[in-house]
């Protein structure tokens, strides 16, 4: 009878396995062809750039701004990358060094101290290469300090999150071009009323934290632009269709509430090849954004190429086809203001550790590679700049 039952198991997990194979090698063969057409499709698309100016120049000929997220560590030792981005940016944003707890020099170390001297050093570099400064993030559910589970209740999370805003918005008061006030509230799947993200700071305060947030951002720094920041806005899916949604009616909430809000970020984290991508519905949303008189930046930028070919020259492409397909779209929009993308070069980005290639190949998610050289992404970027109508 055992037998009989473990022979049963071993014929059910074979049947198993061969579906498994099978849908495996079908999503493998569906992705292959995907990377086929798209090869095809890019080989003779054409990444001419005229003439030898800079993203930062030929943004600015536009009255738009590019910049890129750094790290610390990464720009003070690497002078090549300095230099490259001194260049080529109007802007940076700190991509660790402005959030509560990321690395070994948080900027919130206890609950009663604030460390400054990393961004700070970040600020000072900006101001002496003449480019401006995001903040980012103030109000987030990720990156949170070690002790802010067992420090942090309901009784003083309202005074908790006052005081951070207060602290470090007043530090920079001045200073920054824009602050991204609250960051990823929305997750529809969460199942949350209007599609609040269940975050730590909606279990505190319910969703009036991010009203608080920005009054008391506006307050510390009348100058700042502050920002609601989310991503997953981009495609013509059903995902992103209902979080194009959620944000649009949380963006109405606020201002019908009198918020200080100015703009919308979106992150705008893309993956090549994706043919989900919809540029009129993209461009509808962001016109419905501006019509609430809000401003829009492109914050987070950059291409996945999970799923690309291995060959440099094809996969370079696609990446370059998506950059430019979604930036000639988005720049359309005049409220636009604004480009940045996640890093500068292939060799610091999120996406080698967090979306790693199945077959560990170095990603090529950014403008330049890992010797600072431009890519045919920089050339795509270049041309949505130069295409752009001014604002
Ligand atoms: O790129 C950032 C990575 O280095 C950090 O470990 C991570 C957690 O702080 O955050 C990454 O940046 C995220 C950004 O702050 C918000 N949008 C998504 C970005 C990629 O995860």
């Amino acid at each position: 009878m055992y037998k009989r039952l473990m022979s049963r198991r071993r014929t059910l997990w074979l049947g198993l396995g061969t579906l498994a194979s099978i849908g495996a090698l079908f999503k493998n063969q569906v992705m292959s062809w995907n990377n086929q057409t798209q090869a095809i499709e890019t080989a003779n698309r054409d990444f001419k750039v005229v003439g030898g100016a800079s993203l930062k120049q030929r943004a600015a000929a536009k009255g738009l701004i590019y910049g890129v997220a750094i790290r610390y560590h990464n720009l003070f030792s690497n002078q090549k990358l300095a230099a490259v981005i001194a260049q080529e940016c109007g802007m940076i944003v700190p991509e660790w060094e402005l959030k509560w707890h990321v690395g070994n020099k948080p900027l919130r170390p206890t609950p009663d101290t604030f460390d400054f001297s990393a961004a700070d050093r970040m600020v000072k570099f900006s101001r002496t290469h003449k480019m401006q400064v995001r903040g980012h993030t103030l109000v987030w559910h990720e990156s949170l300090p070690p002790w802010f589970g067992e420090t942090v209740n309901r009784q003083n999370a309202e005074q908790f999150l006052t005081k951070h805003i207060q602290t470090v918005v007043r530090h920079y008061a001045g200073q920054m071009h824009s602050w991204d006030v609250v960051n990823e509230a929305i997750e529809i799947d969460d199942g949350k009323p209007r599609g609040l993200r269940n975050t730590p700071w909606w279990q505190l305060l319910g969703e009036n934290y991010i009203d608080l947030a920005f009054r008391v951002a506006a307050e510390a720094d009348p100058k700042a632009l502050l920002v609601y920041n989310d991503y997953g806005l981009d495609y013509d899916t059903p995902e992103d269709e209902a979080k194009r949604t959620a944000v649009l009616k949380l963006l109405e909430r606020l201002k019908s509430q009198g918020t200080p809000i100015h703009a919308l970020g979106t992150q705008a984290h893309l993956s090549g090849g994706d043919n989900r991508f919809h540029p009129r519905k993209l461009r509808k949303f962001l016109s419905d954004v501006a019509d609430m008189g809000l401003k829009i930046l492109i914050t987070e930028m950059d291409v996945k190429d999970r799923t690309l070919p291995v060959n440099i020259q094809e996969r370079d492409r696609i990446i370059a086809a998506a950059y430019e397909d979604f930036l000639s779209t988005v720049l359309d929009e005049p409220a636009v203001i604004a480009v940045l993308t996640w890093g500068l070069s292939d060799r610091y980005t999120w996406l080698s550790e967090f979306r790693p290639r199945p077959d560990r190949l170095p990603v090529r998610p950014l403008p330049f590679d890992a010797d600072m050289n431009r890519k045919l992404a920089w050339n795509a970027i270049a041309r949505a700049f130069d295409q752009a109508p001014k604002r």
